[in-house]
């Protein structure tokens, strides 16, 4: 598998500098200053191919071109949105770049209701309170019918915890769920006016109605459409899991299991519609037995994220170090490599550790916790790699 490193571009706190002394071989970026729904241009793409080039390293995958909302809902601009999406296909075709990671989740892509949550050594973990988020759901969102999406207990949690969050309380889980986790990954909320919470609820407006089946269909209109410009280009898309694996404030999701993602590869046989196979958000599922979908979807997977989570009681989860969550990560790089020499992997999230929580990185993607992550990786890979040649 190649080593690689989601690098937010030149404003990332993390450099290509450090990437490059720690041995990543490939990056993972984006032009992320381009919102989603326009066309990135073929100059601004070889620009910063070149500049990952002068350290040394490689453009190993997109992560993500954005999919408008527009496309995923089948809105009235839907054609349009999916030319521009083309265009943008072709402009990195023609730089040389092969693989492109995006996902297809309504409005909100991954859901955390902590992003520095304590642990016992003293370092810091991405952590997931159902009841907290259902206390969202409910009483900041106050969205309709949303007490019967949740069990008794979680509900039970949910009310005690009305009667004790403070007003700063709660737009510390705004700004959590809201603005920080998906700000840098996809942009500020909307253009829009008024707070977070009305901009969110414009958003998802669009998908009243919207079911999971006509989801479906929207995704295989898209792939459809994109196939004839990834073949032409040999460019592999590659669908990012749900995370957490369940629908979301009332809108469907449909890659939060072994039956989805098999519907996702099957609607579209096309050897470019792939997958990235994210170990980490499936492992929060507590259906997902992760190391049996990897054996089934590694011949259609094109990227990897490792890491994995804990499940803890009442619906709770939290991210696990690399070397002790529920998934068998050393198994997960046997099937892969397995399968395809030099998979993209990166190590995804990393804890937050030894001063990381002071440098101003994104949630999720701090310099110490990752590098942690990918050297006790890297161990896996060179012990799996000599277990193959004994
Ligand atoms: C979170 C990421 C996701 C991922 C997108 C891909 O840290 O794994 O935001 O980049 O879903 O489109």
């Amino acid at each position: 598998m190649k080593k690689t490193w989601r690098w937010f571009g030149t404003g990332d706190k993390v450099t290509l500098e450090m990437m490059r002394q720690i041995g990543v071989e490939g990056v993972v970026t984006a032009l992320h200053d381009i919102p989603a729904g326009e066309v990135w241009p073929e100059d601004r793409i070889a620009a910063m191919k070149a500049l990952i080039e002068s350290h040394g390293m490689e453009w190993s995958v997109v992560e993500s071109l954005p999919v408008s909302e527009a496309i995923k809902y089948a809105g009235l601009e839907r054609d349009r949105l999916i030319d521009n999406y083309i265009r943008s296909l072709e402009n990195l075709g023609r730089c040389g770049i092969r693989t492109v990671c995006y996902n297809f989740m309504p409005v909100i892509d991954w859901v955390r209701t902590e992003l520095e949550h304590p642990m016992p050594d003293g370092t810091f973990s991405l952590y997931f309170d159902y009841a907290k988020f259902a206390f969202f759901d409910i009483y900041v969102l106050e969205r309709e019918g949303a007490r019967k999406d949740f069990p008794a207990d979680v509900l039970a949690r949910a009310e005690a915890l009305e009667k004790t969050m403070t007003e700063d309380d709660r737009r510390q889980l705004i700004d959590t769920i809201i603005t920080k986790t998906q700000g840098f990954i996809n942009g500020p909320l909307g253009d829009g006016q008024g707070s977070p919470v009305e901009r969110f609820r414009a958003l998802m407006k669009p998908y009243r109605g919207v079911s999971k089946d006509q989801l479906r269909k929207n995704l295989k209109y898209f792939l459809e459409a994109i196939m004839p410009v990834c073949g032409k280009w040999d460019i592999d898309m590659c669908i990012h899991p749900d995370d957490p694996p369940m629908p979301v404030f009332g809108m469907p999701r449909i890659a939060c299991d072994a039956a989805d993602i098999r519907w996702i590869l099957d609607a579209v046989p096309d050897p470019h519609n792939g997958l990235t196979f994210c170990a980490g958000s499936l492992s929060s599922g507590a259906h997902n037995d992760v190391e049996a979908m990897a054996r089934e979807f590694a011949p259609r997977t094109r990227f990897v994220h490792l890491r994995s989570c804990n499940l803890l009681p009442g619906g709770d989860f939290v991210e696990a170090p690399h070397t002790a969550g529920r998934v068998d990560l050393v198994e997960l790089i046997r099937i892969f490599s397995a399968c395809r020499d030099s998979l993209p992997m990166r190590v995804d999230h990393g804890k937050t550790m030894l001063g990381d929580q002071s440098v101003g990185y994104n949630p999720g993607y701090g310099f110490h916790g990752r590098m942690l992550a990918l050297a006790q990786v890297e161990g896996m890979m060179a012990a799996v790699k000599k277990e193959k040649h004994q």
